[in-house]
């Protein structure tokens, strides 16, 4: 009997700041349980961070700290690709191609596009705008079947389907359309201090966001310092937001339902909640601390984990590549 061919996952995160709970508990903690049942393709997704200004130095560093946290975080050189976006040139190539097969209404539509050129109103610039199809580019390029975000990236997933669809409807089937895959829990993981907001990377305001190289001290004060509400009781509620937020973390690091949370913490105060699920993410926490700070230090060996990766990466892409330029109807 012929063995079944084993599904393509493809995921990147973009190395804009150092990595938080959100991208863990939406995102990496996902890559890491697919490894075994699927063929997995990660990148870090450098190309996307000059959408917003960068700092040279500090990017350069961002872009080793992430690579080094992601594998700490359970990511197998052995068993996954993981490289870093920038080094395999098809992914420029392909979106300068798909840009050209979306319209400009499908892009103003994007909610990211519309956040962030409010919060960077004076560098509104055109790689914002089109940054869904360099996205749908990385995912398209490995005709990845499944692709596992946080739920903000919902509609840019929905988008690369969509120009895949059409692309394929003109051209014959070229890519596979991909499907997403959203965590029920964990999928949308909020600021500590404004829980209307999602954690991100580039927060400014430093308690709403745990970073997952944060010492257990300050990770206890931000879960200390956490916003809630007056009402003092630990129920998964409307006008709740805070506790909600809480209550979901603590569910998604011990897999404990909310049902279970509530009864857990019945007349008892907030101030043992916040700790608790403070404690509960120092624990989970820990382990990916420990080998990040062995990763780190040893940079011969991620170099050696990403050009090896970076090459099969082009290698696969490539073919990808070809295909769709040939069927446009460029002279290779
Ligand atoms: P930035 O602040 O630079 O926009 P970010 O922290 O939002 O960055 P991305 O690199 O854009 O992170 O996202 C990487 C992955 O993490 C994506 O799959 C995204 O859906 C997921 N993710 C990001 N923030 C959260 C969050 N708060 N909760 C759950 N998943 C998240
Ligand atoms: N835009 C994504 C990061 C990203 C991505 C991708 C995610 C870039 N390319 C391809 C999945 C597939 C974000 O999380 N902001």
């Amino acid at each position: 009997m012929e063995t079944e061919k084993k599904k393509i996952v493809f995921s990147a995160i973009q190395p804009s700041g150092t990595i938080t709970l959100g991208n863990y508990l939406g995102a990496v903690r996902n890559w890491v349980n697919m490894q075994d049942e699927y063929n997995c393709i990660y990148a870090l997704a450098d190309l996307h961070t000059i959408t917003v200004r960068q700092e040279p130095a500090v990017m350069r560093k961002n872009i080793l700290d992430a690579y080094a946290s992601i594998m700490a975080c359970g990511i197998d050189p052995e068993k996954s690709l993981f490289f870093i976006q920038s080094h395999v040139h098809t992914h420029a190539e392909l979106a300068w191609i798909l840009n050209c097969y979306t319209q400009f209404g499908e892009l103003s539509r994007m909610t990211q596009f519309k956040d962030k050129s409010a919060k960077h109103a004076d560098n509104i610039n055109a790689g914002l705008f089109t940054y869904p199809c360099l996205m749908a580019a990385d995912i398209l390029l490995y005709q990845a079947d499944m692709v596992p975000v946080g739920a903000d990236q919902k509609q840019h997933l929905e988008l690369s389907r969509d120009i895949a669809v059409r692309f394929n409807g003109l051209y014959d089937n070229v890519f596979k359309v991909p499907e997403g895959f959203i965590p029920k829990n964990g999928a949308r993981v909020m600021s500590l201090q404004d829980p209307t907001r999602k954690m991100s990377k580039s927060d400014e305001n430093v308690n709403g966001c745990v970073h997952l190289l944060d010492t257990p001290e300050v990770i206890m004060k931000k879960f200390k310092r956490a916003v809630t509400d007056s009402e003092a009781v630990v129920r998964y509620g409307e006008g709740k937001e805070g506790i909600n937020n809480l209550m979901s973390i603590y569910s998604a690091v011990t897999g404990k339902t909310l049902e279970a949370i509530e009864k857990e913490f019945e007349g008892k105060g907030y101030g043992d909640f916040k700790t608790t699920v403070g404690e509960a993410v120092v624990e989970a926490l820990r382990p990916i601390k420990t080998r990040y700070e062995q990763l780190i230090k040893d940079k011969a060996y991620l170099e050696e984990c990403y050009r090896k990766a970076d090459e099969t990466a082009l290698r696969f892409s490539q073919r990808t590549l070809s295909k769709a330029m040939k069927k446009i109807g460029f002279v290779l």
